[in-house]
């Protein structure tokens, strides 16, 4: 080894580096570790850590279900991207029924507010999509990934089950479209996707009986 390093040291000093290509060298350097410092880079909004507590009161999650369908949430110690654990969706959606399972500020349940930052201190101009981790059956089960924006409104990006496994889901916010189904009475309806957003919530859209994992809830760099 000290052999090898001697004799390239050898080769080297056979050819001299001038100061002028040393420089050049050095701004070449400099450059690519500026560029890599600065390459923008996803941030995780949620990656479902701690406590998955289903409560109106107590709760860690925002989840519940209606006009017959039934959903249940926990914590997945063995099928996760991140952490220790994912979140555990068991589903039973029908015909008529309806599902939320949602995390974020301003909610019902005050202890969902679980987000790694405050949605007034996330640089929102900065990305151009939210992301998430879904651990599928290949089921072909559709679901809808809903945001409230900073006026309430609901918007929506849907999503099918078509992988066994792991799959990153991209919803770019351009392809978010204002759900025509529901808004909350409160909502300020313009169409437009106001930031901040508020909150996200997954709802497995009926037929659909089964159980999802998702984890690490991600903001994506523009580009
Ligand atoms: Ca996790
Ligand atoms: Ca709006």
């Amino acid at each position: 080894m000290i052999k090898l390093c001697r004799n390239a040291r050898k080769r080297i000093s056979r050819f001299p580096m001038k100061a002028g290509q040393l420089f050049f060298l050095s701004v070449l350097l400099v450059a690519g570790c500026v560029q890599a410092q600065d390459a923008p880079k996803a941030f995780i909004l949620d990656d479902f850590e701690g406590p998955i507590v289903m409560d109106p009161k107590e709760g860690t999650i925002d989840a519940g279900a209606g006009s017959g369908s039934s959903v249940t949430v926990s914590a997945d110690k063995e099928n996760k991207k991140s952490g220790e654990q994912s979140l555990k969706i068991d589903y039973d959606a029908v015909s008529g029924g309806y599902i939320w399972v949602a995390r974020g500020f301003n909610l019902d349940v005050k202890g969902a507010d679980r987000w790694t930052k405050k949605p007034q201190d996330v640089p929102w101009s900065s990305y151009g999509a939210l992301s998430f981790y879904l651990y599928g059956t290949a089921s072909g089960m559709r679901m809808a990934f809903d945001v409230k924006d900073a006026g309430g409104e609901m918007f929506r990006f849907m999503v099918t089950d078509d992988t066994k496994g792991w799959k990153q889901v991209v919803c770019p916010f351009d392809q978010f479209f204002p759900r025509g189904d529901w808004q909350p009475q409160t909502a300020e309806v313009n169409g437009t996707l106001d930031f901040p957003i508020m909150s996200f919530q997954f709802e497995p859209i009926a037929i659909a009986k089964g159980a999802i994992d998702v984890d690490d809830v991600s903001l994506e760099p523009l580009n």
